[in-house]
């Protein structure tokens, strides 16, 4: 039996099922675990996602002084060490959201400035989410050029680390490539893969979105350089995976999506794409191969997903 797929955008509206694995009123080793403030902050930004529904405006968050001290630091340490590290179309992206959009480190951008901007750029929107989604309906909804954003920020404790996505993970990680319309492709097109997908091959391409989107190194003029939202958005982790320490492997679907990863600490292994045609190619052959009765088109001009 074919799992159940949102066909029309406002079918998202039903794809919100939460994974509470790092929520900080759960997991005792959060830094906000103890902090019972934070923990109200985080509620009340998350009941705002959870109201939510698909052409709502998108919720605006004043930030407090304390939130955007977060993101000051955590924007001025990552923005000094990108120029080396990331990949072009990422610094490209976050020149123009420099420019256009309000980014710096005095003020944490707001979702629906970001949202209006990425849907001139690449037709990308974004929607609230109250936290770590499931892998099905994450993957679902990039099908919709839709990406489900967190808008709280990280505990003040620490800047440097998030167990969880939050709102730097999303703006300074993931954005800045959704700008990118080869990028956005590549993103939309894994989505596409999973609609009604059976579980084994979410996990496998889940998988193989966690080592492109989120860990995904690329070649560029001959040097290797960053293009995962997980690297971009993590001081540490990104100075690490582009140290000469962990362990460098060709990004081949087959074998990536197999292979098992970290979700606490740094991975050890990373795959390298030798560019993003590349890797669109060789995960275009890989979708291909995954077996479902039917076949899925999406229609851009009324943004819903036409079954075959
Ligand atoms: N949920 C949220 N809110 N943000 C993410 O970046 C995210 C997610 N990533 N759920 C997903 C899972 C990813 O790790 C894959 C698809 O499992
Ligand atoms: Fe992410």
């Amino acid at each position: 039996k074919v799992p159940w797929f949102p066909q029309q955008i406002k079918d998202l509206n039903r794809c919100n099922m939460l994974i509470t694995k790092f929520d900080p009123d759960m997991d005792q080793v959060h830094p906000g675990y103890s902090d019972s403030e934070y923990r109200k902050r985080r509620a009340f930004i998350c009941e705002l996602a959870s109201a939510y529904k698909q052409g709502d405006p998108l919720p605006i968050v004043e930030y407090t002084a304390e939130e955007v001290f977060t993101w000051r630091e955590v924007y001025r340490q990552l923005r000094s060490i990108y120029p080396g590290l990331a990949c072009r179309q990422f610094m490209d992206g976050l020149q123009q959201l420099e420019k256009e959009c309000g980014y710096g480190e005095d003020r944490i951008p707001q979702l629906r400035e970001v949202s209006a901007f990425l849907k001139e750029k690449t037709g990308f929107q974004l929607r609230p989410v109250a936290g770590l989604l499931s892998a099905r309906d994450f993957l679902t909804s990039l099908a919709f050029r839709v990406f489900q954003c967190t808008q709280y920020i990280r505990h003040s404790s620490a800047p440097m680390h998030s167990p969880e996505p939050d709102c730097c993970h999303e703006l300074l990680g993931h954005i800045p490539m959704l700008a990118d319309k080869e990028f956005a492709q590549f993103s939309q097109e894994i989505g596409l893969a999973s609609l009604g997908a059976s579980d084994e091959d979410i996990q496998k391409l889940s998988t193989l979105y966690w080592f492109t989107v989120e860990f995904g190194l690329c070649k560029q003029n001959g040097t290797v350089k960053a293009y995962g939202a997980g690297l971009l958005s993590s001081y540490g982790e990104l100075v690490y995976a582009l140290s000469n320490e962990p362990e460098y492997k060709p990004f081949n679907p087959e074998e990536t999506a197999v292979q098992s990863y970290q979700d606490q600490t740094y991975q050890p292994v990373y795959f390298v794409s030798e560019s993003f045609e590349d890797a669109k190619t060789k995960m275009r052959r890989y979708s291909a191969s995954i077996k479902r009765p039917f076949a899925v088109r999406y229609d851009p001009f009324t943004c819903s997903v036409e079954v075959l």
